[in-house]
């Protein structure tokens, strides 16, 4: 992709967009007009946002969905098509990750390599030249290896080998720049206690929260971006190469192990601190010991073969990375994956990236998993086989503090599911079940369980492009936010099936906001027990569902299908087709509501707004909810009709129309613009 992607992306996070306001096109003038809030643009008020303490953290994506909320729909299907153009590519989707994560880089791939390879080919032995680095590290210091010789380890698969290492060199190096202002005493353990266990203990130091905004961004994306895209070159010569000679050789360096095998063999790797581990045929099961304190990148590209990955301890799996940099890459094959807490790409101050190119997967793990990121960079893409993906919390595209996780997933029939049992992280609203936080979920940290002091969350993103899919979980999940953070799941087609409790599908609460695009024209099943889902927002916060089109079945508890809480906008969008809405609760708040948790407070004049558009089709509503019909404008109830209160702002629309935003990229031309 040759568009300037990052650059591309930051402009629409922050700039103004160039279709006309969405707010005047119809229906939504009547729309807005009916719910008593004609002027507004749709956005909370951003007060408490702009003052928030963690501002700089919060990320320029959740900025712009914030402050223009019925322009998320356009933003969040723009972002879909520049990840699907960007899927083939593992590079340009950590690319992207960064782009949105808020790091500027120019970075192109073939410059900067130039210098590398030409002091490789001067060498005796590029190997050789390609380890040197080492001895030169803190670990390595008068490190002297000893090599294979041409024979067992022949060119041209030394020389690609030693180029992978050769970045690993200037990998390092951004490391040490990116955590270089960290006061001593980080180590990965302690991180992992206070950021994945939640043992944070008052006046502790070194704080997490205080690091966060120590982390040099632009170096933790760099170093990864020379580290994969050397991966990437390496993935495709050994899929490229007709005849590899048959190697069987390993070395454990300063910085851990490097292991090459290309006999095809079956093999049984048990190995702690991987560095660099090249596997080329058989079906092989890799089991990884808990990592050293020490150990900052792994790197594991298996080629060929139906494979088993397990990791015995959490963030010992080579995709999971702290302080570090975590890559596992498998070209094919029907593999299984199995972890506990940090695993199958899982960021912790550092960037992990899991490739999976394709077969049907299985990815189990308990937690902090399948795309989890906190201050760093979490991509995991998986092809078009049928793919499993089964956690228990804080996983499946799960973005932390300063955190951005994607979840990629290029097609065929998949199933995500955050169990409600076994009991690992009980949910505050519904204690006998999990909480999900995961398939698309941003949090943030909220300081009203610790200290008092809170902290920004960020963008967790499940992006599914193809396929009839099946979504399960229970509370904050399936594009839901929570404290300044972003939760987005985009599914491009197919027919899907979506379950879960509270606060999912477009959902959010405390100053967050969650969105769910449901792209195509599939018949989907939409079913939550509880409430707050499906375009709902708490307490100035934002809640965006959109379902483009398909004869789909909606089935909710209260406060939901476009519902606004406690000074936030809640929108709901059904773009076409004859849909079938079930309101269990008899007071029937939903389809178009507003409503704040307590009256006579300054709130009660402050913004609140919840739209229901359903925008075509024959559908059937509930007979208890009687302000829902078809053909027809509807205003939300109101507590205090006589004081016209924007606190009370909500209505609906049933109706032939064509949806308000655009939910893909405009003006792309059909057939590629002619080189100048
Ligand atoms: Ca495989
Ligand atoms: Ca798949
Ligand atoms: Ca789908
Ligand atoms: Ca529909």
């Amino acid at each position: 992709m040759h568009r300037l992607a990052a650059t591309f992306l930051i402009a629409l996070a922050l700039g103004g967009l160039a279709q006309a306001q969405t707010q005047d096109r119809p229906p939504l003038p009547d729309l807005l007009q009916q719910a008593g809030a004609a002027t507004s643009r749709g956005a909370p008020d951003l007060t408490g946002l702009d003052a928030s303490p963690t501002r700089e953290q919060q990320l320029p994506l959740f900025r712009a969905v914030m402050a223009a909320p019925l322009e998320a729909p356009y933003r969040a299907g723009v972002l879909g098509d520049f990840l699907r153009d960007a899927a083939g590519s593992p590079r340009e989707l950590i690319s992207l990750a960064g782009a949105v994560w808020g790091a500027r880089l120019h970075r192109p791939v073939n410059s900067l390599m130039a210098t590398t390879e030409a002091r490789l080919r001067a060498a005796p032995d590029p190997l050789a030249a390609g380890l040197a680095w080492m001895a030169s590290t803190k670990a390595g210091a008068g490190w002297e290896p000893v090599l294979p010789d041409h024979a067992q380890l022949p060119n041209p698969l030394r020389y690609e080998v030693a180029r992978v290492l050769a970045t690993m060199a200037q990998s390092h190096q951004f490391l040490q720049r990116a955590f270089e202002r960290f006061p001593p005493g980080v180590t990965p353990q302690l991180l992992r206690r206070q950021a994945l266990d939640d043992r944070l203990t008052q006046f502790e130091t070194p704080d997490l929260r205080q690091l966060l905004p120590l982390v040099e961004r632009e170096a933790v994306l760099a170093g990864m971006l020379d580290l994969v895209g050397a991966v990437d070159r390496l993935q495709r010569f050994v899929k490229g190469e007709a005849a590899l000679p048959s190697v069987a050789w390993s070395l454990q360096t300063p910085l851990g192990w490097i292991v090459v095998d290309t006999t095809g063999r079956n093999n049984r790797h048990r190995l702690k601190d991987p560095l660099l581990v090249l596997d080329v045929g058989g079906d092989d099961d890799y089991e990884f010991e808990a990592k050293s304190d020490t150990h900052k990148i792994s790197v594991l590209l298996d080629h060929l073969g139906n494979d088993s990955y397990r990791a015995a301890a959490p963030g010992a799996d080579p995709s999971s990375a702290t302080l570090g940099y975590g890559i596992l890459w498998d070209t094919e094959g029907d593999d299984r994956y199995q972890g506990t807490q940090q695993a199958q790409a899982s960021a912790l101050f550092g960037a992990a990236l899991l490739v999976d190119g394709g077969g049907n997967n299985r990815f189990v793990a308990s937690s902090r998993s399948q795309a989890h990121a906190i201050a760093g960079l979490a991509v995991l893409v998986s092809g078009g086989g049928d793919d499993e993906f089964t956690a228990q919390t804080y996983s499946q595209a799960t973005g932390g503090p300063l955190g951005v996780a994607m979840l990629v997933d290029t097609g065929g029939n998949d199933r995500y599911t955050l169990a409600k049992l076994p009991l690992v992280r009980p949910s505050p609203q519904l204690p006998d079940r999990n909480t999900s936080m995961g398939q698309g979920a941003g949090y943030g940290l909220r300081g009203l369980f610790f200290d008092g002091r809170s902290t920004a969350g960020g963008m967790g993103l499940l992006l599914d492009m193809a396929g009839n899919d099946r979504y399960e979980a229970q509370v904050f999940a399936q594009g839901a936010g929570y404290y300044e953070g972003l939760g987005m799941l985009l599914d491009d087609g197919g027919n899907d099936h979506f379950e879960a409790a509270w606060y999912a599908m477009g959902a959010s609460a405390h100053y967050a906001a969650g969105i769910l695009l449901k792209r195509g024209i599939g018949n989907d099943v939409y079913r939550s027990t509880h409430e707050m889902v499906l375009g709902t927002g708490n307490d100035f916060s934002v809640g965006v569902f959109v379902d483009e089109g398909g004869d789909d079945d909606y089935t909710v508890g209260q406060l939901s299908l476009g519902v606004a809480f406690a000074n936030s906008t809640g929108l709901f969008v059904d773009g076409a087709g004859n849909d079938r809405y079930t309101v269990m609760s008899p007071t029937c708040r939903a389809l178009g509501a507003a409503d704040l948790h307590e009256w006579g407070t300054p709130r009660e004049s402050l913004p609140n707004l919840g739209l229901f558009m359903d925008l075509g089709g024959v559908d059937s509503y509930p007979a208890h909810c009687a302000r829902a019909a078809n053909n027809s404008l509807w205003a939300g109830p109101r507590t205090w009709p006589r004081l016209d209160l924007r606190s009370e702002a909500a209505a609906g629309v049933d109706g032939q129309w064509p949806l308000p935003f655009a939910l893909r990229l405009m003006t792309r031309p059909a057939v590629p613009a002619a080189p100048r």
